[in-house]
């Protein structure tokens, strides 16, 4: 018999055949992914023994607490897990994993696209072509920033930042970083750590946030933080809009404090702050740093396996906790 799914997030073609091929398995139907209400719903119906989601569903402890008791794991299309209540499913003994590992090259890949883009202006310049171009642009017009050669700060240096690290030196770029913990110097690879975030902010030209959501990173690029970077200095977040305080942001990128930003990632998704997209000097993304087609695959069917083997009575393999 095959075990009951829920696939409630709408993903790759290749995903849903296989969650169909190895699961009895209700799949979203869309144009959005199930909310909390109808993942809750579809699992009791179906008396799921597990659920396929991503971060678009808040699983909080009152969510939690309304699955029903058929729903042994739920797994999570995603390396970040802030949208989780791990107390509220540990207690309920609900097992949960994650997808690390499959996503840092595409998601670093991304960040350097935005830091690019947004130094270089590439979203002006297409503008500009779409609207026919066709009049003389000077020397001394539209200049964007050197990205070769300058000091870029990464906050958070686990794979991703790290992933990001290793393409920011093809550019000849001085890498420094902040993190909870310093890393051995094989993983550091001539990075300079700063133990205090703040005093690296004087000295990033360049800032690329990689940390993870939740409280403990919560505002963490706030009104005094923006202060402390050098004048002209750009900024790339493809982790979670919530380490950012918008407002702050906002003040910084009209004030000409920053030059530019790079953005995926926003407080509210996917209603954002529409302030930003009246700004010429902000690159937009719709959280889509992992979505190539090979890396929402890898996703999908590492989501599978967890399920799999928690469900055939194995270990997970990325549990979001270990006992
Ligand atoms: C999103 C991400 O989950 O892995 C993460 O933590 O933020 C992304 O990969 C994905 O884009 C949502 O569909």
């Amino acid at each position: 018999m095959k075990r009951r799914l829920i696939l409630a997030c709408l993903t790759t073609t290749d995903v849903i055949a296989r969650a169909k091929a190895d699961f009895d398995a209700i799949v979203v139907e869309g144009p959005s992914d199930m909310t909390v209400e109808e993942v809750t719903r579809a699992a009791a119906a179906h008396q799921a023994e597990a659920i396929l989601f991503t971060n678009s569903l808040r699983l909080d402890a009152t969510a939690i607490a309304g699955l029903p008791e058929s729903v042994k794991v739920g797994a999570t299309s995603s390396v970040g897990f802030d949208h989780i209540d791990i107390p509220a499913a540990k207690a309920r003994g609900l097992m949960m994993t994650n997808t690390p590992g499959v996503l840092d090259e595409c998601t670093a890949d991304f960040g350097m696209m935005l830091m690019l883009a947004a130094a270089r202006r590439g979203i002006e310049y297409d503008r500009i072509m779409r609207n026919g171009w066709r009049y003389r642009i000077g020397q001394g017009d539209l200049l964007g920033v050197r990205v070769t050669g300058k000091r870029v700060g990464i906050l958070g240096m686990g794979r991703i930042g790290r992933a990001f690290a290793q393409r920011a030196r093809g550019f000849d770029m001085k890498i420094m970083y902040h993190a909870r913990t310093r890393l051995p110097p094989e993983l550091e690879q001539g990075a300079e750590y700063f133990a205090d975030f703040h005093a690296m902010l004087p000295h990033c030209d360049f800032l690329s946030i990689h940390a993870p959501g939740g409280p403990a990173t919560d505002k963490m690029m706030g009104a005094e933080a923006f202060s402390l970077l050098p004048q002209g200095a750009v900024l790339v977040n493809a982790a979670r809009g919530t380490v950012i305080d918008e407002d702050a942001l906002y003040d910084a990128l009209t004030s000409g404090k920053l030059f530019a930003a790079g953005l995926d990632v926003f407080r509210a998704e996917p209603d954002f702050d529409m302030r930003f997209a009246a700004l010429e000097n902000v690159v937009l993304a719709p959280h889509v740093a992992s979505a190539s087609k090979e890396t929402r695959d890898a996703m999908g069917y590492k989501a599978l396996d967890n399920i799999a083997a928690v469900l055939d009575g194995r270990p997970a393999i990325d549990p979001l906790w270990r006992e």
